[in-house]
């Protein structure tokens, strides 16, 4: 039996996939039917070998439904849905009646270019981002082509290597990590700044023990928000266990907020929180309530927001701060920086 099956979309998410039989059908239907895998049956058109031409025709590929369209004799389109699972199902199923499959059409530049972009772009997590992926897509094909012949100018690397972070971010959410000592209110704030309830609220010290990771939006930038263990050093346990997880989590933080309470005495446990986080944005959380004296005279090295999120008082100049500490700068329109591993290894190789 000869015959082959193509995937035609890109690797990666997406709604619909598509996937092209090129193979006699009887044949195909008649192996299916010898190695017992379920093919394609529809409600109209049994097999594949009785589909019309040129009419799409709903149907099932084992337990999946799926549409085809028979756009020769021996071609068939196969449009299932986009997950990965169902692609790979139909293509073992039709490896099994000998049918083989045949890579994607990927051996020139433009091609290996415009799936890799394609692949960025399903994995956009915001239409902000995934604007900057389609500028990129058209502005840098030739970029990209010049820097396989070694052909770009200095000025080109310097501007590619700028904003190598910020096209990485495009689909790796950046990290913000919120810290402070037990009760200061980390686990509200984290729920404020997402809008619903992700988080136990409690009014103990030492209710949050393990890391909460959430991806969130701000002004359309992917956010990973952790939530953690409120730090004090005299713990043991579980909790002594998310305090380490907690420091573990600072370290690998593109922005940490560390949260202190302005209404309880000022104490050495915060102080030192202060110290050891210098370019953290210190938030004096619960600032409806009334500044305990201890504090007065007090100047932190941090940029400060006054924040509560009993009132939200404070929380949009809280969220502008991080979006502003995070992207301090865009690049411009007519600037080209790698978006993808494959654009950073391209980047890297002519260093
Ligand atoms: N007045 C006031 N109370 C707040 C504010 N934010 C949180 N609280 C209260 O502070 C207490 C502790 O809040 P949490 O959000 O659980 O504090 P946390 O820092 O996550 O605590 P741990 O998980 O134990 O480290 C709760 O009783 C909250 O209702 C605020 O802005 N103002
Ligand atoms: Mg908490």
């Amino acid at each position: 039996m000869t015959g082959t099956i193509q995937e035609l979309t890109p690797p990666g998410r997406g709604a619909v996939a598509a996937l092209r039989l090129n193979a006699n059908l009887q044949a195909v239907t008649e192996a299916g039917r010898q190695a017992d895998r379920s093919l394609f049956s529809g409600n109209r058109y049994p097999t594949l070998a009785d589909l019309p031409l040129n009419r799409l025709c709903y149907g099932n590929w084992n337990t999946e439904g799926l549409v085809v369209c028979r756009i020769a004799e021996d071609v068939v389109e196969i449009y299932p849905h986009g997950g990965l699972a169902t692609v790979q199902q139909i293509v073992q199923d039709l490896a099994a009646c000998g049918v083989q499959n045949r890579p994607r059409e990927s051996s020139d530049f433009h091609s290996i270019y415009e799936q890799d972009v394609l692949k960025v772009l399903t994995e956009c997590l915001t239409t902000r981002t995934a604007s900057y992926v389609l500028q990129q897509r058209n502005l840098a094909r030739s970029f990209w082509q010049r820097c396989q012949n070694g052909d770009l100018s200095a000025s080109e690397l310097e501007t590619a290597n700028k904003w190598k972070e910020f096209g990485r971010h495009l689909i790796e959410p950046w990290n913000l990590v919120l810290t402070g000592l037990p009760n200061v209110g980390k686990s509200s704030m984290m729920n404020r700044i997402l809008g619903y309830e992700r988080s136990i609220v409690y009014d103990q010290p030492g209710t949050t023990r393990d890391l909460l990771e959430t991806e969130t939006a701000l002004d359309g930038w992917p956010i990973r928000l952790c939530d953690t263990a409120g730090q004090r050093d005299q713990s043991s346990g579980v909790e002594a266990a998310g305090i380490d997880l907690a420091r573990q989590k600072l370290q690998e933080a593109d922005l940490i907020v560390l949260l202190v309470d302005r209404s309880i005495p000022l104490d050495e446990a915060t102080i030192k929180l202060m110290e050891t986080y210098p370019s953290a944005i210190l938030v004096y959380h619960k600032s409806d309530l009334p500044v305990d004296h201890s504090w007065s005279g007090f100047v932190p090295k941090q940029e400060c927001c006054a924040v509560s999120s009993k009132t939200q008082a404070g929380m949009n100049d809280l969220m502008s701060e991080i979006v502003a500490r995070l992207i301090p700068d865009l690049p411009t329109a007519e600037m080209v920086y790698p978006i993808s591993p494959l654009q950073r290894e391209w980047l890297r190789m002519r260093q």
